[in-house]
């Protein structure tokens, strides 16, 4: 295993760019702001933009305080009526793509309905809202993927709210704080396991202030997921060993969305040879006690597995033998058939980490493999 993820981190091209965007934090103030001690909320107007960004409609700078909870005791930006903030910056280099993490505070708690973030770039949109509560603050980190550029392409990535039919004055509008974009390059398949990213460690970064984890909402396709080489279902958590019990490496995937949320992925494979795909299921070590079930599906074959979890953070390995199915990619799926929520109430479930598939039986690693390794043992490299 570490073998292994040496050799994807030799092949891998990822790294994180502190400096794609201008003021992501927004502590850069609005020229003419002064700070007041009974009101967190500061509308821009012309004569009081915030640097880095272009403003239209209802947008206010806010400060952390008087009701208003925000990731780090900073500031925020709140996106009300018909807001929306923009910034350009350069794709430089070769073909990357682009992952985003950001912040989602409410303006105010208590409101009748829950206004929507829509981030967009020339690839992609996506909505984000609360829904459900999914970590023990009051805010949420969100990962997504906004696109893959590179050769000086000149990128808008535009952030604006989204109301549902109802009286402005009881929505609560978006804030979003702590921007953050990294780069990535593809994953390549490593010599001891068919799936790229098996152990789920390339994904969007995980900020330093949370200990929450990233939620990423669902994304059918392959290519467009933030989760490289995965695809979601509903929606899961992307946590990482600082703050939780990973069983393996630095990350994992809890599924928080409760039944039939998860993750998918799919492989070309030899049709009707027998393939054997090995996993981890857990839990996170955030209070989640109970039976958690999976569904695991590769190809035609389905099988559910239970963990009795005392939410302490333990996984155990367990593994499945199938059948390559064709003529298209094979799909291999772990969805979740258990909702449930910790003693803080938030939602939570099972870990999943450690995805391996192998040729069942016989499998050698290819000479080309062998000599890295050995070259490794000899510590040649
Ligand atoms: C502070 O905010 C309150 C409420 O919005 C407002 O009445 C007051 O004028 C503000 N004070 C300053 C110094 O801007
Ligand atoms: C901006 O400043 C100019 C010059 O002081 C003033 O005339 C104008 O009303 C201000 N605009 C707003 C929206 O406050
Ligand atoms: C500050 O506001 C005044 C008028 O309110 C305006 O004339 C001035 O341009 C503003 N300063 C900046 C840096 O926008
Ligand atoms: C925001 O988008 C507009 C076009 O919609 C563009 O003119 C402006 O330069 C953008 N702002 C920034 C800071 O990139
Ligand atoms: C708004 O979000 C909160 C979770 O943060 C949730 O409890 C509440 O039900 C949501 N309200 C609506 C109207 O969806
Ligand atoms: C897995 O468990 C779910 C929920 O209990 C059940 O509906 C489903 O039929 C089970 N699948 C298999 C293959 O046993
Ligand atoms: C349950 O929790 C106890 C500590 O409270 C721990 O020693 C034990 O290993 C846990 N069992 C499982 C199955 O996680
Ligand atoms: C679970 O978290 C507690 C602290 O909250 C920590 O002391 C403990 O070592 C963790 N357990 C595992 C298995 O990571
Ligand atoms: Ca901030
Ligand atoms: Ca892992």
């Amino acid at each position: 295993m570490k073998l292994a993820s040496i050799i994807i981190s030799c092949i891998l091209l990822a790294s994180a760019s502190a400096d794609i965007l201008q003021n992501p934090d927004f502590e850069l103030p609005p020229s003419n702001w002064t700070a007041n001690s009974t009101s967190p909320f500061f509308t821009l107007d012309q004569n009081s933009t915030i640097p880095g960004w272009t403003f239209e409609g209802g947008v206010q700078y806010v400060t952390a305080g008087a009701g208003l909870s925000l990731p780090q005791n900073g500031h925020a930006i709140l996106l009300g009526q018909d807001g929306r903030i923009n910034q350009t910056f350069t794709a430089t280099g070769e073909q990357m793509q682009y992952l985003l993490t950001f912040a989602l505070a409410r303006g105010v708690q208590n409101c009748a309905s829950n206004a929507s973030l829509v981030v967009s770039a020339p690839d992609s949109s996506a909505q984000f809202s609360f829904t459900q509560k999914y970590s023990k603050e009051p805010w949420e980190v969100y990962g997504h993927q906004l696109g893959s550029w590179g050769d000086g392409e000149s990128i808008n990535l535009v952030l604006q709210s989204q109301a549902i039919d109802a009286d402005p004055n009881s929505i609560c509008w978006p804030v979003v704080d702590e921007l953050s974009l990294i780069t990535i390059g593809s994953v390549n398949q490593d010599n001891d396991n068919l799936l790229p990213n098996g152990g789920f460690e390339f994904g969007p970064a995980f900020p330093g202030f949370s200990n929450e984890g990233v939620l990423l909402n669902s994304e059918p396709s392959l290519s467009e997921s933030a989760l490289q080489q995965w695809m979601v279902m509903g929606t899961v958590k992307y946590i990482d060993a600082k703050s939780y019990f990973v069983p393996e490496g630095k990350a994992a995937v809890e599924i928080v969305a409760g039944i039939s949320a998860g993750v998918q992925t799919a492989k070309l494979l030899q049709q009707g040879s027998n393939y054997n795909l090995e996993f981890m299921l857990g839990d996170a070590n955030d209070s989640c006690s109970g039976d958690l079930t999976v569904g695991v599906i590769a190809g035609s074959s389905v099988q559910n597995f239970t963990v009795h979890s005392n939410g302490t953070g333990a996984a155990k390995k367990y593994s499945l033998t199938f059948k390559g199915t064709g003529p298209g990619p094979t799909p291999i799926s772990f969805q979740s058939y258990t909702a449930r929520q910790n003693e803080e109430g938030a939602f939570c479930g099972p870990v999943i980490d450690g995805v391996v598939l192998r040729v069942s039986s016989g499998y050698k690693p290819n000479m080309h493999c062998a000599f890295l390794i050995a070259l490794l043992l000899l510590g040649l490299l």
